[in-house]
């Protein structure tokens, strides 16, 4: 093979990504909370976005993912904060754009396990083509959008989850915009999974982000997330221990079914909880594998000189 080839690492199977041995025998230990733990997060006491960190944490101790297996990506907001407080390779990036910069990293490094956290501005607003863009490519990674229906880190403006009638510094008359519906909108998109939960259910939370990690392709969560700040109580509804009801997916949906996933996500907030839809496709990376293995098949044995003259001559 030409020194110029780079070879991609294997893509390890979702549901077991797996690390080399500590030594021969010998096996090694999933991580605690205490070695993934960073910073003491820094949002306000009470904030939803606490529940989904202590999950993500339980998931990377549940399922043995080491800190070279794991990347944490998000955008800009208080949910956005996310990889400060996770104890590995991580990116906080631009506002709305941590989804092409996990596209980049989830395609070149298929042995890692992608995820992106960030919230309803970061993800509908200023990113809300990337998300179109990225669930209809089926990037394989996991994104969980912490909707708290507000843009919590610049003290409440309007978002566009935000209700109609929603009082905020940019809507004083309350909000005259129609909100979008995440679900809807990820499952027109193309996502392949699309899933909705809420932070006061962490068992739930937990299943959810479980079952988007081993879906192979672009998997997007809901869950809400209080902002006690500046919209305290906005998913008391969906809360039991606020006299809310969390009402899950009914058992005999089917999650293959298009149309009665974007019926089910036209219900009435609180909605349902659990898995909408799921549907195996091939992913953007499977596909650019393809290509690259097929490249290299063609220039195999070849200097870098004798590639690139290749090409200059195709040019010709
Ligand atoms: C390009 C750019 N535009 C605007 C901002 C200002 N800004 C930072 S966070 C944010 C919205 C945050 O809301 P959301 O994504 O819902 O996150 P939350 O704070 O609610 O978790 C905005 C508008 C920015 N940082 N960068
Ligand atoms: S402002 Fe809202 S979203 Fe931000 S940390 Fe405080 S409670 Fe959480
Ligand atoms: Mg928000």
């Amino acid at each position: 093979m030409s020194e110029a080839i780079v070879e991609l690492p294997e893509r390890v199977p979702q549901s077991g990504i797996a690390a080399a041995p500590v030594a021969p025998g010998v096996e090694r230990k999933g991580l605690t909370k205490k070695e993934i733990a960073a910073d003491h997060p820094t949002w306000c006491p009470g904030c939803g976005d606490f529940s989904v960190l202590a999950l993500y944490f339980k998931l990377i101790e549940k399922r043995k993912i080491w800190h070279e297996n794991i990347t944490t990506v998000a955008g800009i907001g208080c949910s956005s904060r996310f990889p400060y407080f996770v104890q590995a390779h991580g990116v906080h990036y631009i506002h709305g754009r941590a989804l092409p910069f996990a596209t980049g990293v989830s395609l070149s490094r298929p042995d890692l396990h992608v995820f992106v956290f960030g919230g309803d501005g970061d993800a509908f607003s200023i990113g809300g083509n990337h998300f179109n863009h990225t669930a209809r490519k089926n990037v394989k990674m996991t994104y969980v959008v912490m909707d708290n229906w507000v843009y919590g880190l610049t003290k409440k403006q309007t978002s566009p989850t935000s209700p109609l009638g929603f009082k905020s510094k940019t809507d004083q008359w309350g909000a005259v915009d129609y909100p979008i519906n995440p679900m809807k909108q990820a499952i027109s998109a193309g996502a392949t999974f699309v899933a909705r939960t809420t932070s006061t259910n962490p068992n739930h939370v937990l299943a959810m982000m479980e079952a988007a990690m081993d879906h192979d392709g672009f998997g997007f969560i809901e869950c809400l997330s209080e902002c006690v700040e500046f919209y305290e109580g906005a998913f008391d509804a969906a809360n039991p221990r606020k006299g809310g009801v969390f009402r899950e997916v009914p058992k005999d949906h089917d999650v293959t079914d298009e149309l009665s996933a974007y019926k089910l996500a036209g219900a009435d907030f609180p909605g349902y909880f659990g898995i909408f839809y799921k549907n195996l496709k091939p992913t953007k990376n499977a596909k650019e594998a393809e290509i690259i293995k097929s490249y290299q098949g063609k220039v195999t044995g070849l200097k870098d000189w004798q590639i690139l003259q290749k090409s200059f001559d195709r040019m010709k």
